[in-house]
């Protein structure tokens, strides 16, 4: 063969090769695509556990110094696959449910007693044990300011149970980013329990960036934090509760609105450790914090704009008071905490009012997420202080409220009457800062607060029992408890002699109540022919929020549009799609209010 052909020969060859490994490639990589079992294309946390934080993005605002704006992927991966690989009792914040025994022990219930939670269960759990991740799944693709300020955290103690108190530091020694953390301080409120007091000296003392700060008598909880910001030299004051856990990536996304602006206070979801098996599950997808006129927290839905933004900040008119980020310049500008408010109560008010009225902004962030076991009593005592939480809600009451004061007053009299002390270095503050008015707070910050706590109590819609126009039959809701379905009986008012639950209140929150217990009608599901329950009223509206229509008599429910029909025949009642032909649509109760 011609040396000329040989060649060609070769060639062809050498192409034909390469041809068959780029089709053998497209293949294997068409294959790995279609394989169902690998992490979805689009799987940040996979793509990035591959190729750790690389991402990098310049915030689009020339306002601030362009190169403290470059925002980074602060999770720690590593951290999570630690976590993740761990294994054991309550580990991914599963809950424990103890045995009849154990509940039935001495000390199971010495300890319950001691703490109003569970704390035996909390001996079974690792201090360590790896967190629940129940974040929106936009939080796991937030990028953060690459440099951010550094935080003291400070924990006021007193008479805590040692494990929940310990798991508190480890989970934040665990899951927050070694250099933004600088110390975390333990202020001891003259604690009593041995069981605590000499822990403290030793075990506690010797955790990492830990520090406990000793109170010579017990001043409660406001001057304890106050001792603690005292000694604080971070930048960034945290304030947590002894006995919380913290989830991935919390502190990036509480602290950088602080970052962006000083008198931005924030406040991180508080998720719920169940007090019984230490659980850890969602409080809901958010909410706004308020109070009502007899000054209980409470809390409002979120508004419209936050809807889409499930990651964003959102304003808060006031916080739950135990678990919020500020930073020490605002804080002490703002006076810290007034100094006379008493163990317990009524400074998480004095805080977001002032932050508010003040000149700052209260926000809650999203994606950071901590855990706070909520107790079933309070064991703490105190009560050599006297009534000190109408006192302390009367100090607030008298320097921010003004005229809205004489709301409080007239639900809650024993207000009135206290003796709040002294309270003129507080006044003089509001004045030194020329601080806003509760008028003011109320109209732009609290706007919808009356609506649904109302200053002066409204009567309800409507009355009594609700009675069906297809029959003589009433519903009954027979004393049940929480998730109990309910249907028609005979009317109680046809057979005075029969038992039954039929009275019930159409509120002016638009929820229909049993009459003097606090359980609401609730439409968990639209679900066809979905049942009716009940469920602890939440005021929100929502899955409980109910209307009469009365030129048609139908009981129509907001969220779904679907109207209270009924079974004659079976008793039953449900929710189904309105018709005004249908006389099992049409309901009566015993009376109604004009106004
Ligand atoms: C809520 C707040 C709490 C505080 C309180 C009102 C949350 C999750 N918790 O009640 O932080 O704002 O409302 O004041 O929002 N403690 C002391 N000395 C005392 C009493 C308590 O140091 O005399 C400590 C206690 O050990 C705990 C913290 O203060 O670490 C809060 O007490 P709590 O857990 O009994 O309050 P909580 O969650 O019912
Ligand atoms: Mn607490």
């Amino acid at each position: 063969m011609p040396r000329r052909f040989r060649r060609k020969r070769v060639l062809i060859l050498f192409f034909l090769f390469i041809f068959i490994i780029y089709v053998i490639n497209q293949r294997l990589e068409n294959s790995i695509d279609d394989n169902n079992e690998l992490p979805d294309k689009n799987n940040i946390i996979y793509q990035r556990l591959k190729k750790p934080i690389d991402v990098e993005n310049k915030v689009e605002s020339s306002f601030f110094d362009s190169s403290k704006h470059t925002k980074i992927d602060w999770h720690d991966y590593n951290a999570i696959a630690r976590d993740n690989a761990r294994t054991g009792l309550g580990e991914g914040g599963t809950g424990v449910e103890p045995s009849q025994q154990e509940r039935n022990s001495p000390q199971f219930q010495k300890l319950y007693r001691e703490n109003g939670f569970h704390a035996f269960i909390s001996d079974n759990i690792s201090l360590d044990r790896s967190a629940k991740d129940i974040r929106h799944p936009d939080c796991k693709n937030k990028l953060y300011l690459a440099e951010l300020p550094s935080v003291s955290i400070i924990i006021p103690v007193h008479d805590e149970h040692l494990t929940t108190l310990l798991r508190s530091v480890h989970s934040i020694l665990n899951r927050t980013p070694e250099k933004l953390l600088k110390e975390i301080l333990l202020v001891d409120d003259a604690s009593s329990k041995d069981s605590l007091k000499s822990p403290l000296d030793t075990q506690v003392a010797n955790l990492s960036k830990t520090r406990v700060v000793r109170l010579k008598k017990r001043e409660g909880l406001i001057r304890a934090r106050l001792a603690g910001a005292r000694e604080a030299k971070a930048d960034i004051l945290i304030f947590f509760d002894s006995h919380i856990e913290v989830n991935i990536n919390w502190l990036p996304p509480l602290i950088e609105p602080i970052a962006l602006n000083y008198k931005t206070s924030v406040c991180p979801f508080i998720d719920i450790i169940k007090w019984e098996t230490f659980a850890y599950i969602a409080q809901d997808e958010g909410a706004r914090g308020a109070f009502d006129w007899g000054m209980f927290y409470k809390r409002l839905p979120l508004l419209p704009s936050s809807q889409g933004n499930a990651s964003e900040p959102f304003d808060n008119p006031v916080m739950a008071g135990g678990l919020f980020a500020i930073s020490q310049k605002w804080f002490w500008e703002l006076g810290g905490y007034d100094e006379g408010l008493d163990v317990w109560g009524g400074e998480q008010y004095e805080m977001s009012f002032k932050i508010w009225q003040c000149g700052g902004r209260l926000v809650d962030a999203p994606c950071s997420r901590v855990g706070h076991i909520y107790r079933q009593f309070n064991p703490h005592g105190g009560f050599s202080f006297g009534d000190y939480l109408s006192r302390n809600h009367k100090r607030v009451a008298v320097v921010w409220m003004d005229e809205y004061a004489e709301y409080i007053y007239k639900r809650n009299p024993q207000i009135k009457n206290v003796n709040a002390g002294d309270v003129t270095k507080q006044k003089a503050l509001r004045e030194k800062l020329q601080c806003k008015s509760f008028k003011w707070f109320m109209e732009k910050v609290a706007f919808d607060l009356p609506e649904y706590y109302p200053p002066i109590p409204l009567p309800p819609f409507a009355q009594g029992e609700i009675r069906s126009m297809a029959a003589s039959l009433c519903i009954d809701t027979k004393h049940g408890g929480e998730q109990a379905t309910f249907g028609l009986e005979q009317c109680i008012k046809d057979q005075p002699d029969k038992n039954g639950e039929q009275e019930f209140e159409l509120s002016w929150r638009q929820d229909i109540r049993v009459k003097n217990r606090d359980f609401c009608f609730d439409v968990p599901n639209r679900e066809k022919r979905a049942p009716v329950i009940l469920y602890k009223c939440h005021n929100m509206r929502g899955n409980q929020h109910f209307v009469y229509d009365v030129s048609n008599f139908h009981i129509l429910h907001v969220a779904t549009h679907l109207c209270l029909g009924c079974d004659v025949d079976s008793k039953m009642i449900f929710m189904e799609e309105c018709d005004a032909e249908r006389k099992t649509q049409k309901w009566k109760f015993a009376s109604y209010n004009q106004t």
